[in-house]
């Protein structure tokens, strides 16, 4: 049976971008393999965060998984931190990457760039070493993320075959990542030529969003010059991103979408855009709010870390094992 894994950082309130490149597919997954699908809380200390914000905001992550459709009883939903073989095998696979490929990577070289020298973490420099480990940890066949995160799968990739190659094949299995073809890349209505990023809340709409602030921020969307909405990212970045964004949620293709709006103008175009958002985010709102009002957030997290844990031993071993630590 294929294992699958992903994450979401609790770094800021979720986005649409977070909602169409990962949550909405993570339920069409649950009848297909074994899922493991965490809240990658160890990973939102590599920048400063609130406490209290960090607390809340990992259970209302939670929440909306259990809201997108994952059913608690058919994946294993868990905190990153309460399972500490994550850390373990950290510690272990930081010996196979090197410095070199780590201050290659996209994520690193951009948050960086913000920050004063002295002021970037140890963390923020390795995590691609816990990502990795998260990955590799539950023998994750395919980790189904958004288009920005193909380079840490990459890395996990070239780290497994280094493992396998030292220590023999099995030593850790091979993870593919798997990149939804529509909605790979949502980006920011402010600014199209930018990822919708939850750390960057400018051009983003949050999943908490009243229907009143969904309509104002999508009919204020930048758009481009012309007036025939058609898909070409290049020319018309704004137009191509709604576009993209309606095809996602009325899970058609970008070029269906084309149709149903060749003769519109741009303010009925971004009037259905945000009609369909909205109606989308409603119902998830209702279910995540069931989801807190139930109570059960906790107790579910806490039968994940369990099983997430069990499972997690096994790869954990096999690699102290091969490493002559066992
Ligand atoms: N704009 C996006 N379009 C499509 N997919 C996206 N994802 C994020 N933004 C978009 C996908 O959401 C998942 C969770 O990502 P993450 O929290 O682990 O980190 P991220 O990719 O760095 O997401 P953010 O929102 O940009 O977080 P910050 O601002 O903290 O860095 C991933 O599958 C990602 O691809």
């Amino acid at each position: 049976m294929k294992r699958i894994l992903s994450g979401i950082k609790p770094t800021g309130k979720l986005t649409l971008g977070n909602y169409i490149g990962a949550l909405k597919n993570f339920a069409n997954y649950q009848e297909d393999g074994e899922s493991f699908i965490f809240i990658a809380d160890l990973h939102a200390l590599t920048l400063p965060i609130d406490p209290d914000f960090l607390r809340d905001n990992i259970r209302d992550i939670a929440a909306f998984y259990i809201a997108s459709g994952l059913d608690p009883n058919k994946v294993t939903l868990f905190r990153q931190s309460r399972v500490p073989q994550h850390s373990e095998l950290a510690i272990i696979l930081q010996n196979y990457l090197y410095m070199g490929e780590l201050s290659r990577m996209t994520q690193f070289k951009d948050a960086a760039e913000n920050l004063n020298q002295n002021a970037i973490g140890l963390g923020l420099f390795a995590y691609p070493v816990l990502m990795a480990a998260d990955i590799v940890l539950y023998d994750a066949n395919i980790v189904p993320v958004g288009e920005d995160q193909t380079q840490h799968v990459e890395i996990t990739r070239d780290l497994v075959n280094r493992m396998n190659n030292r220590y023999g094949k099995g030593t850790l299995i091979l993870p593919e990542a798997q990149i939804s073809k529509v909605g790979k890349r949502i980006m920011s209505l402010s600014d199209p030529t930018k990822k919708m990023s939850k750390s960057d809340p400018k051009g983003d709409i949050f999943l908490t969003d009243t229907p009143k602030q969904i309509r104002k921020k999508i009919m204020s969307a930048q758009t481009d010059s012309g007036s025939e909405v058609i898909y070409d990212p290049k020319n018309k970045p704004g137009i191509s991103n709604l576009l993209m964004i309606y095809a996602a949620l009325k899970e058609v293709s970008i070029e269906e979408a084309e149709k149903t709006f060749a003769n519109s103008m741009y303010g009925e175009f971004k009037k259905a855009v945000a009609d369909v958002v909205v109606s989308e985010l409603e119902a998830l709102q209702s279910r995540y709010e069931a989801a807190i009002n139930s109570g059960e957030v906790e107790a579910i997290l806490l039968k994940g870390e369990a099983r997430a844990r069990e499972v997690a031993d096994v790869c954990l071993h096999r690699v102290q094992k091969a490493v002559g630590l066992r």
